[in-house]
């Protein structure tokens, strides 16, 4: 429910959007947007394939039966699907070393050694779970689809990330317009388990807690152009930090070359930016660093108009707000 905090505690005004306070309240966070369905959008790669659609339905299922503090269950993913993965992680292989952030390729060296990162078959996400808590208290949840961006975004501030748990369709390894596992494996894990980039994306979350819908939209779109589609300077050099960019070989080729614009990343300008989300991007953002990104995004949402502050404590797992001086 959109609904609203009517117990207004302290300066928490009946108008303050609800927002989840623990861990668990992410239970009710998992609201999904509805036009990739590949049963309504005519356009997906899966509209035509009756089996496809099958098994999207049956690993959504999971999803919506999930609980805070259930172990993921596991998929046993068909050849078919494991197969698309091996292609896909394959091409990262080869362009990692010259077009990916530093940070990224660390922790994807990581999860080699830790024996997540194969080629043969798809993580699951209960050991990527595990393996990120280690690193930096994140945690997965699956998640059903494409969520809205109040609740996505809500999940992040408590060091939770909600992960979709299909495949995408065998036709399209190299780009696909929605999120799916091979999207969330290879592009966002490794950096989330990089210490600098995990509290840039909590942040986006805690800033996201409570705020209006136009706030909401501004923050998403910050996220848009960072964690999705992000660019980072490194020695001179264009690399990609972004999670779109990293799980889709067409697109990071698109961006490395000289067809889109690039712009500096500044967090008032960025965050205006319409974009769509069906094409390659025109338009991506170059950050001089993940600290850089995270100092001009702290300055930027201290103008926000939140009339409380809110601060994550990791032993109860529990946002507390603060009366703002
Ligand atoms: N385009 C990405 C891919 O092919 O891996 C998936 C996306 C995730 C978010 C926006 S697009
Ligand atoms: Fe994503």
């Amino acid at each position: 429910f959109a609904g609203v905090d009517l117990m207004s505690d302290n300066n928490i005004s009946s108008k303050t959007p609800w927002f989840p306070r623990h861990a668990s309240d992410l239970d009710n966070c998992n609201h999904l947007m509805t036009k990739y369905e590949p049963e309504l959008d005519m356009n997906h790669p899966g509209f035509a394939d009756k089996e496809y659609r099958e098994r999207r339905k049956q690993i959504a299922e999971i999803a919506f039966g999930y609980k805070y503090g259930d172990p993921i269950p596991s998929i046993t993913y068909t050849e078919s699907e494991n197969a698309t993965w091996q292609r896909v992680f394959n091409t990262v292989l080869d362009l990692m070393p010259k077009h990916a952030c530093r940070e990224y390729k660390a922790a994807f060296g990581k999860l080699q050694a830790a024996d997540i990162f194969v080629p043969h078959r798809i993580p699951q996400l209960e050991d990527v779970s595990n393996f990120l808590r280690k690193h930096t208290g994140f945690t997965l949840r699956p998640a059903a689809g494409l969520l809205t961006a109040r609740d996505f975004l809500a999940s992040l501030a408590f060091r939770v990330f909600q992960s979709t748990q299909y495949v995408r369709h065998a036709n399209s390894p190299f780009h696909t317009p929605e999120p799916d596992c091979i999207h969330e494996l290879l592009g966002h894990i490794p950096l989330l388990a990089d210490p600098s980039f995990a509290q840039f994306s909590q942040e986006i979350g805690l800033a996201s807690l409570g705020a209006s819908d136009s706030e909401i939209e501004k923050l998403s779109t910050v996220y848009w152009f960072t964690v999705e589609f992000g660019l980072c300077k490194e020695n001179q050099q264009l690399k990609a930090y972004g999670a779109a960019l990293l799980s889709s070989i067409g697109e990071l080729l698109h961006a490395l070359s000289d067809k889109p614009e690039l712009r500096a990343f500044e967090p008032a300008s960025t965050s205006v930016q319409p974009y769509q989300d069906q094409e390659y991007q025109p338009i991506y953002y170059v950050a001089e660093s993940f600290e850089d990104a995270k100092e001009k995004f702290r300055r930027w949402v201290s103008t926000m108009s939140r009339p409380f502050e809110v601060r994550f404590n990791p032993h109860t797992e529990r946002v507390e707000v603060l009366d703002s001086v």
